[in-house]
């Protein structure tokens, strides 16, 4: 554990453990990395709703990002809840370049019970401004279709086109998740700067668990932390949140 990598959450709370950062510490830990974290913002959540929601001020989390990269060697960043314009500009002003450490942004909008996670001018921040830095951007299709503008993807050839379109807003590589489709398998579209679209599949199941982007975007910043490269990061995470899923399934 000792020279375990260090991976850096830039994350909000949820009180109810599902999502958020405790979800990213969860996962970072029990892949073996350690985890420093910058605390964007507090919700007090139930599994049904959120109840309440604050976000800290940008000075204390352009703080807690100057010093948690002062303090440690961080080898991967995953970027989860920002709130606000504010503290994405706080986040900004103070997230190294891409070629230092992997930044994943999980492009949070909403919780999944609807309520807003991130303000208008924040979501346009982070469209055009913050993608444009990251390595990877890992959105579901409502999370795309809000990005885009458009309605959300209905087929694997809208996903992909979609993935295509995402790219324009300068990350490296796309993961557009099809957690939210209806095919029998849920089909991921991995897509990068570099070359064809890549199909990742898994069996659909008829389960739901909050936090799963969460555990996806953590889990590949903490296998790249250790080394592993996009596309085979971004497989062992499926392959990890499958497994976590499959004892939910109902006993036939
Ligand atoms: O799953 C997205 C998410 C991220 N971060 C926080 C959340 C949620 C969803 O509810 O509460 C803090």
């Amino acid at each position: 554990m000792s020279d375990a990598p260090h991976v850096l959450v830039i994350a909000g709370t949820d009180s109810s453990g599902g999502a958020g950062l405790v979800r990213d510490v969860q996962v970072i830990t029990e892949l073996g990395a350690r985890v420093s974290c910058v605390v964007t913002a507090v919700t007090a959540q139930t599994n049904l709703r959120v109840e309440a929601s604050c976000v800290l001020s940008p000075e204390l989390v352009r703080q807690q990002l100057s010093a948690a990269l002062r303090s440690h060697d961080i080898r991967a960043i995953k970027i989860g809840m920002l709130g606000n314009g504010a503290i994405v500009r706080a986040v900004l002003d103070e997230l190294p370049d891409r070629s230092r450490a992997p930044i994943i942004v999980d492009p949070v909008l909403c919780s999944s019970s609807g309520a807003a996670l991130l303000d208008p001018e924040g979501v346009q921040l982070v469209r055009d401004q913050l993608l444009s830095r990251c390595t990877l951007m890992t959105p579901n299709f409502f999370e795309a279709g809000a990005l885009l503008g458009e309605p959300i993807a209905r087929t694997n050839a809208e996903q992909a086109e979609q993935a295509q379109a995402l790219l324009r807003f300068g990350s490296e590589g796309v993961l557009l998740k099809g957690g939210h489709g209806t095919d029998a398998d849920s089909v991921d579209v991995l897509l990068t700067q570099a070359g064809p679209p890549v199909f990742l599949r898994a069996p659909r199941l008829n389960v739901t668990m909050r936090g799963t982007g969460c555990a996806l975007s953590s889990a590949i910043a903490a296998l790249m932390a250790a080394g592993a490269t996009l596309e085979s990061a971004c497989q062992r995470a499926k392959g990890y949140v499958y497994d976590q899923l499959l004892p939910l399934r109902p006993s036939s």
